[in-house]
């Protein structure tokens, strides 16, 4: 009953009853779980009930919930006050593990969510350019600012409003929509549009409409585009930073970005968000140059204190990322082996410790196969796992997060629960 009373007292007073669309369980129905807790892979809800969790607060929490060394790292920090608004140790800290660790990022900027630095990047990139138009990517979700919400994914794409509501048509029409793994499309854009072109801005991995793999090459050719036509090429990794190795997608794919975005879990669970680039491309960031951007609670040293503590665990076990990529590869192959004896299709997408189950018999290589999958069989799926203590992400288009706190028995049991949910499914349907 605290659950359901908690959801009566909260659609009362927040839209949908919660402060992110996706969250609202509208793409899989019934009421939200609330949350009282959660340690290591687990979260607790409201009446108490366990869940192994694979949302891992979409993506930040890769050490794993409640780490001991990022509580006691943000205790000691509140207990020196909570803001100043003054630049302080813990910014600095931070600006020197981004740029010590990203590949050609001379200087960063903080900020307070993915996008922020989303929107501090396309106002950069048009800035150093002159130009004013972007190209993103059909299905990639950058955030919501209003240069993004065009054809947008995640949240966007679920509730079906990929074209919010109160995007004016100046804006819509700044945003030019290529397909993604489609150089062609990104061609033709550019040559529509000589000359007017600031940036391409791309997730290096799909995350937003599920999980969907850069093909072969696909990255590179993009930067050879962008630099063929004096465009920037802007890499939102505020999923894949940190995540997909410790440099994030450039190493992993070995493509170097002109501007990259950050999230999530250089907050280690705080509100924080980054952009940086090259040195030459910073200097016009307010107040060394005319681009401004600013933020009351910027580099807040609570937020860095979180942040700092997670990435320098990461830094320093650079183990974690073979771990919990092997862990993934298990999910993987265990969904794959389950619906292959219940004959059920499903399309397994996994790029590093990133995980989407698709229900499409589909290859899922970009967004117009993403769509094919079913997403009613999908909200089947998540309530079945839901009822059987696995938390997944309440909607087809986002990902599984495996973090380090996740165990070999973590997963057997996540396989059992698949095992069972399929059956369930099997019965229920004709394929
Ligand atoms: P935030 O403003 O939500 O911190 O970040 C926006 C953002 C930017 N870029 C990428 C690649 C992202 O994935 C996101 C946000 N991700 C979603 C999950 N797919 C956040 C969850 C939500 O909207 O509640």
């Amino acid at each position: 009953m605290m659950n359901s009373n908690l959801y009566k007292r909260a659609l009362k007073v927040m839209p949908g009853g919660v402060n992110s669309p996706v969250r609202s369980f509208k793409a899989v129905g019934g009421e939200p779980v609330f949350i009282k807790r959660a340690e290591g892979s687990k979260i607790y809800d409201v009446e108490g009930r366990e869940y192994i969790d694979y949302v891992c607060s979409w993506g930040p929490m890769i050490l794993g919930h409640n780490h001991p060394e990022i509580a006691k790292s943000v205790m000691e920090a509140a207990g020196n006050g909570l803001s100043f608004g003054a630049p302080t140790e813990n910014e600095v800290i931070m600006a020197e593990l981004i740029t010590s660790i990203v590949p050609g990022i001379d200087m960063v900027r903080m900020v307070n969510s993915g996008t922020e630095a989303v929107m501090s990047a396309i106002r950069l990139a048009r800035a150093f350019t002159g130009r004013g138009k972007i190209i993103k990517f059909e299905g990639c979700y950058h955030g919501h600012s209003d240069s993004m919400l065009v054809k947008a994914g995640s949240g966007a794409l679920t509730l079906s409003h990929p074209d919010s509501l109160g995007v004016t048509e100046e804006f819509a029409r700044n945003a030019l929509i290529a397909d993604y793994n489609d150089i062609e499309s990104v061609n033709r854009l550019f040559e529509q549009n000589k000359g007017e072109v600031a940036a391409v801005i791309i997730e290096p991995v799909a995350a937003n409409m599920g999980v969907v793999c850069p093909r072969k090459g696909f990255l590179a050719e993009l930067k050879a585009v962008c630099d063929k036509n004096g465009a920037l090429l802007i890499f939102d990794e505020v999923i894949t930073g940190f995540r997909l190795s410790l440099s994030g997608a450039q190493e992993y794919f070995n493509v170097k970005a002109d501007i990259v975005t950050f999230g999530k879990i250089i907050g280690g669970g705080m509100p924080v968000g980054a952009y940086g680039a090259r040195r030459e491309i910073m200097e016009l960031v307010a107040p060394l140059g005319g681009m401004y951007q600013a933020g009351t609670l910027s580099g807040n040293p609570i937020a860095m204190a979180a942040g700092i503590a997670q990435l320098t665990i990461l830094k320093e076990q650079q183990e974690i990322y073979e771990k919990i990529e092997k862990l993934a590869i298990m999910l993987e192959k265990g969904f794959n082996e389950i619906a292959e004896q219940l004959e059920i299709p499903i399309c397994v997408n996994r790029v590093a410790s990133l995980v989407c189950v698709f229900f499409t018999k589909e290859a899922v290589v970009d967004f117009k196969t993403a769509k094919t999958s079913n997403t009613k069989l999908f909200a089947k799926f998540f309530k079945l796992m839901l009822e059987n203590g696995i938390n997944l992400a309440p909607a087809q288009f986002e990902a599984m997060f495996v973090s380090a706190a996740h165990s070999k028995e973590d997963i057997e049991k996540t396989l059992a629960a698949a095992r069972k949910s399929l059956s369930l499914i099997k019965e229920g349907e004709d394929f």
